[in-house]
């Protein structure tokens, strides 16, 4: 198997459907990873720690985080319990990367965490535009006055990999 298959893979495990691999992740996501290795050779994978680790080095976009013995995905959860993040004061604008065919409902409810747990913003535009690409449509970057939603109440959350997770963001604070 290759590093891509096995990261959608392990994607699948921690972020949306721990259940299906007989996981229990902990209150921040993490889960051992033996215990990940023992629930994926268990649905017939040869995976083993070396290529777990490899896998997660060597992914560019860095999508999960290993510490010691532990495994988590840093973002994208659509658990029904919702993972806990510490949060902290914003940058005064973050991005979002969506496409032309959704901004009349974000314009109207916000943004929203749709499928997962948290709406999920970028730092710098470029990494938006990234975001944005995986859609089909045209591109469009939203700018989210992030420090003044802060301000009045919204969460936001850093994670170590520069993705930053927040709850929805009212429709005033989002320019086009
Ligand atoms: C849109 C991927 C209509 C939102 C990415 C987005 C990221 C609304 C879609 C990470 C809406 C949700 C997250 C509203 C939000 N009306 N559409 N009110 N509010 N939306 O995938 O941010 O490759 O859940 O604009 O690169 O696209 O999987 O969120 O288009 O880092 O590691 O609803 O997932 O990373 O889509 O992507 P998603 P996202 P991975």
């Amino acid at each position: 198997m290759d590093f891509i298959n096995l990261s959608k893979i392990v994607s699948h495990a921690l972020r949306h459907e721990p259940r299906h691999y007989g996981l229990v992740l902990d209150n921040e996501g993490w889960i051992s990873i033996q215990t990940l290795i023992f629930a994926l050779n268990n649905t017939g994978l040869k995976v083993d720690q070396k290529m777990l680790i490899e896998m997660v080095e060597n992914s560019e976009k860095k999508r999960h985080q290993i510490l010691e013995n532990r495994i988590r995905a840093y973002y994208g959860h659509s658990t029904q319990k919702k993972i806990i993040k510490k949060n902290h004061f914003p940058p005064d604008i973050l991005y979002h990367g969506t496409i032309a065919s959704n901004i009349d409902n974000i314009m109207k409810i916000g943004l929203q965490p749709m499928k997962r747990q948290y709406v999920h913003l970028s730092i710098d535009e470029q990494t938006a535009i990234q975001v944005a690409r995986r859609r089909k449509g045209e591109i469009i970057i939203l700018k989210i006055q992030a420090k003044e939603a802060s301000k009045n109440g919204t969460l936001f959350y850093p994670e170590e990999n520069g993705v930053w997770l927040s709850e929805p963001i009212a429709r005033n604070y989002i320019k086009l």
